[in-house]
């Protein structure tokens, strides 16, 4: 049996996946609130295929509950925040369940860390706690997941995976787990190089979005069409850019990265860079909302709304979001909060907040479009009397960031 431990975005599709899979599975969450949902047979976030998952798992017998499973395996995906001082990785939740674990965990059972931590963590942080609580027989094995929201189902069964291991022969054997599901190639290695390629596929993506992120800067100064110029420059065989956009959220390219500025803030330059600069994005935004209102002569702050709260489209996750970013930033100009909408947030969650499309678009002359959600596309002729700008190149005859 594997108990999961951490139900979030990571651990609840992957319980799911295995459950669904053959593999007895009982999740653990400390979140009362949550295991509740669960077993009103409810899931906890909207996600493409994960209510089928769901109803396949509970067919297949998944329990939840907020009990640590005395069994041979664990695997633990609960999050791992970063000091925004210091820029370290704070490992307290990690640790915690893994003390957790300990209490329970029979003789040579094995414990897999899915939760991205910057490399070297496990030695300094998690290997300790085995050490003080006299349990060296524990396997520690390290899984980081891969997998994208808005795509996570296919990409947890298509996905090739990393598995750090201390030995082969357990990672062989936590090989054997994943393979149930997972359809991709699962490369077996050891802890440190496991995580270090977690932070470093994210790495690579967060430079990369600031490339196209300075990119769209520097065409803004000299009035430059910056996707004409990356589609040509994508036709070249070996150029491939990113989009330019409002900024970077969610809970890992706008995170990880910052795991290496912290530990080598000497050597990681062009990496802290980078993030100052998607950092920097959604307050570009803003200026370029105010200049395009001194263009228009508009005056009426209240009639300006943000279309999308969560941090990329079609999915209901605000985490570290470019709208609440750009929110945050004009608070400090103490300017009255933009109208805001977005389909996917049914709560109030911010000053100014439309639940409904036509209302929201009654209520304001100039629109920006933050979040590139099917929903806006597919009522691009809503716009047509509006001032727009659109931070995704998804709008016919908009302005651009
Ligand atoms: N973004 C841009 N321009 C682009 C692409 C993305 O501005 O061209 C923005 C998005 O709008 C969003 C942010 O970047 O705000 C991040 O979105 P994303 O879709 O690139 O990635 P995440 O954060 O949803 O998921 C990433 C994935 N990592 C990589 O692609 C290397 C995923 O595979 C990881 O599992 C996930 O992080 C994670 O949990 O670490």
């Amino acid at each position: 049996m594997v108990n999961v431990i951490g139900l979030g975005y990571i651990g609840l599709p992957t319980a799911l996946m295995l459950s669904s899979h053959g593999v007895e599975v009982v999740g653990t969450d400390y979140n009362s609130e949550l295991v509740a949902t669960l077993n009103a047979g409810k899931t906890t976030f909207k996600e493409d295929g994960l209510d089928g998952l769901f109803e396949d798992a509970v067919k297949a017998g998944i329990k939840f509950t907020t009990d640590y499973q005395v069994t041979d395996t664990y695997i633990v995906s609960v999050p791992t925040p970063y000091d925004k001082f210091s820029k370290k990785v704070d490992a307290c939740f990690v640790v915690a369940a893994v003390e957790n674990v300990l209490r329970v965990a029979p003789k040579d059972a094995i414990l897999v860390i899915e939760s991205t931590v910057s490399p070297g963590t496990i030695e300094k942080s998690i290997r300790p706690v085995l050490k003080r609580e006299s349990r060296i027989d524990i396997n520690l094995v390290h899984a980081p997941e891969r997998i994208i929201p808005g795509n996570m189902v296919y990409e947890l069964l298509h996905n090739n995976r990393t598995i750090g291991a201390d030995n082969t022969a357990i990672g062989e054997k936590v090989k054997k787990i994943y393979a149930s599901f997972c359809q991709g190639e699962i490369v077996v290695t050891d802890i440190k190089t496991a995580e270090m390629t977690k932070v470093v596929e994210n790495t690579f993506r967060a430079v990369n979005i600031a490339f196209a992120n300075e990119l769209a800067k520097i065409c803004r100064h000299d009035n430059m069409d910056v996707y004409e110029i990356i589609r040509i420059c994508n036709m070249h065989p070996r150029v491939n850019i990113l989009q330019p956009g409002p900024g970077v959220g969610g809970h890992c390219i706008s995170v990880d990265p910052w795991f290496l500025v912290g530990d080598y803030p000497s050597l990681a330059k062009v990496i802290d860079e980078s993030m100052k600069t998607n950092d920097a994005m959604p307050a570009f935004v803003l200026h370029r909302i105010y200049d395009i209102m001194k263009e228009k002569d508009m005056h009426d702050l209240s009639r300006v709304g943000l279309y999308g709260l969560t941090y990329k489209e079609n999915v209901d996750d605000m985490r570290e979001s470019p709208t609440l970013q750009l929110l945050e930033s004009q608070a400090k100009h103490l300017g009255d909060p933009l109208k805001v909408y977005d389909p996917f947030i049914n709560k109030d969650v911010v000053a100014n907040q439309y639940h409904n499309l036509g209302e929201f678009l009654d209520a304001v002359d100039f629109v920006v479009v933050m979040v590139k959600h099917n929903e806006i596309k597919e009522n691009i002729d809503k716009l047509t009397d509006k001032v727009v700008l659109d931070c995704h190149n998804i709008i016919p005859g908009a302005y651009h960031i």
